[in-house]
This record gives C-alpha cells, sequence and structure tokens, in this order.
C-alpha cells in the first residue's frame, strides 16, 4: 500500500466543492475524502490517495488518472495522473536489480527478531511483519540476483 498527498486548488472563479474520481487503475486507487470540502477561490485542501499495490513477482506500474470535478455542474476541471510501481522484493534502492548494493542497504537495516525497522528500513521487512531479521534474510537471498 502507498499513500500519496494530493494538495488541490480551486484556481476557478467561482465557491464550490469538487467530487474526485480515479480510472483507468488496475490496482484499487482510493481518493480519501472523495468530495472536496467546499473552496472559495484559492482555496486548497488536501486529499489522501491510496493505492493497494497487487502483490506478484517483478516490477509493475499501474498508472491511475485522477480527476476533478465542480459539484456546481459536474465538468471535469482538472486531472493528474498517479502512476505506481511495485519493486522487486528486496530491491532496497529501486534499481530494479537486487544485488550487492541492496545487500549492502539490507546489512544496515538488519536488526533482529520483533524489533521494529528503523525509518528507510520499511523495504528491509520482506516478509511484512514489521522487522528486520533472518527470516528477512531468507527472502532476500531468494531474490538476489533478479532479474539478472
Ligand atoms: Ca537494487
Ligand atoms: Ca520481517
Amino acid at each position: 500500500m502507498v499513500q500519496v498527498e494530493v494538495l488541490l486548488t480551486n484556481s476557478g472563479p467561482l465557491t464550490t466543492s469538487y467530487s474526485i474520481y480515479v480510472e483507468d487503475n488496475a490496482w484499487s486507487t482510493t481518493p480519501i475524502p472523495a468530495q472536496t470540502p467546499v473552496l472559495d477561490p484559492g482555496a486548497s485542501t488536501t486529499v489522501i490517495v491510496t493505492v493497494q499495490i497487487a502483490e506478484g513477482p517483478g516490477t509493475a506500474t499501474n498508472a491511475a488518472l485522477l480527476s476533478t470535478r465542480s459539484d456546481l455542474d459536474g465538468r471535469t476541471r482538472g486531472y493528474a495522473t498517479l502512476t505506481t510501481k511495485r519493486r522487486l522484493l528486496g530491491d532496497l534502492n529501486g534499481d530494479d536489480v537486487v544485488d550487492a548494493a541492496d545487500f549492502a542497504a539490507f546489512s544496515d537495516c538488519l536488526m533482529g527478531p520483533d524489533v521494529a525497522v528503523a525509518g528507510g528500513c520499511e523495504g528491509a521487512d520482506l516478509d511484512f511483519d514489521l522487522d528486520a531479521d533472518l527470516a528477512d534474510f531468507a527472502v532476500f537471498q531468494l531474490s538476489f540476483g533478479t532479474p539478472g
């Protein structure tokens, strides 16, 4: 799961709220709130967009089209593409290979069973139980060398 903060500004001349739509998304993508408060011209609000990244082997990307429609007339007022990417398991530096550089990063994050991962080390928790221990290392070993 990934969450993105989107800042919406009413750059039009009318006071209105906006409904937020998400289309073309292969992964579940949810804006909260789905409708902004009433915004005066020039006013802004923050929407949190949550993307549920599908599990699976290898890398994958999803591009969701976000659009806003004024609740005055339902017409589209703005749009943006939100692209999210699933990394290879163990690719801690995000370069699409699992290699010695990732091992160095993993080693720096290795703490032990039931010790919460430090900030920035979330990628080292490869079995998703919130620690970075030898069970995670076992998963890392299986990924090492991919896609090579
Ligand atoms: Ca890497
Ligand atoms: Ca773990």
